[in-house]
């Protein structure tokens, strides 16, 4: 059978072929889904590429369902689940990141899970994305929760070693984790290296706060620039808008 992206996945492409992307994750566990709409909304008015929905704790079952569906209600962008494992997926959202932690230390986090959560994927019909995640330090949660051994910042040749490797495994984009509120984003030198190596798109997220830092992610090489904390922490709905067109401006430019 011959492969053929869907639609999400299409729609990525085409986009990175003349811009730079902007994701913004939205966590169920900290979000309502009153506020998930409004940020889903203001998200697509700023002019924000795809909204992802996940976390490593909690977002599951209702309350994932939940947010999932006032996001499809408010807006009209993208979603992609980013599940903490196979609880995180919901028959709602157009697409999953269908994502193998590859530095961790548990098989669970590599295979197992997606074993666990293939056909329900299957069954709801939501558009895999393959995907290698890779964590680098501190890795805050996800690297706590998903026993990873994070790639040392001052090793970018670690982290390229890996992203190749998740290519030639077959998994179309690779994910450069810092963690969700780390205090630093993912080192420019080593999103410089990892990009210099593979050929799928690369995503860069965890600790980006500022235009400058997303400038930075994106100049060294990043195709997609992920923002959660930043927004979803802003205190209202109108700094929320602010930060969001600040991060669009560092990565649009
Ligand atoms: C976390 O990379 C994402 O999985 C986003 O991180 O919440 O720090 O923006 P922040």
């Amino acid at each position: 059978m011959r492969l053929q992206l869907g639609k999400v996945e299409t729609y990525i492409h085409e986009k990175i072929e003349t811009e730079k992307l902007h994701f913004v994750l939205l966590d169920p566990d900290d979000v309502t889904p009153e506020e998930a709409a409004r940020i889903a909304k203001m998200s697509e008015e700023i002019g924000v590429d795809a909204i992802m929905i996940g976390g490593s704790t909690g977002a599951e079952g209702d309350v994932l369902d939940g947010v999932v569906r006032a996001i499809k209600e408010s807006s009209s962008l993208p979603t992609i689940l980013f599940p903490g494992s196979h609880g995180g997926i919901s028959r709602y959202a157009d697409s999953i990141f269908f994502m193998s932690l590859l530095n961790s230390t548990n098989p669970f986090f590599i295979t197992g899970s997606q074993a666990l959560g293939a056909f329900t994927v299957k069954r709801y019909g939501i558009e895999p994305i393959p995907m290698a995640y890779l964590i680098v330090e501190p890795g805050e949660t996800v690297g706590w929760i998903g026993d990873a051994k994070p790639i040392p910042r001052h090793k970018p040749k670690i982290a390229a070693a890996y992203a190749l490797a998740g290519q030639y495994l077959g998994m179309r984009m690779v994910y450069l984790e810092a963690g969700s509120g780390a205090p630093q984003p993912v080192p420019p030198e080593m999103i410089a290296l990892v990009k210099r190596v593979i050929d799928v798109p690369l995503i860069v997220g965890g600790g980006i706060r500022s235009a400058e830092q997303a400038r930075a992610a994106v100049r060294a090489g990043a195709d997609i620039i992920v923002t959660g904390t930043a927004i979803e922490k802003a205190g209202s709905l109108e700094k929320a808008r602010e930060k969001l067109v600040e991060l669009n401006r560092g990565i649009k430019g």
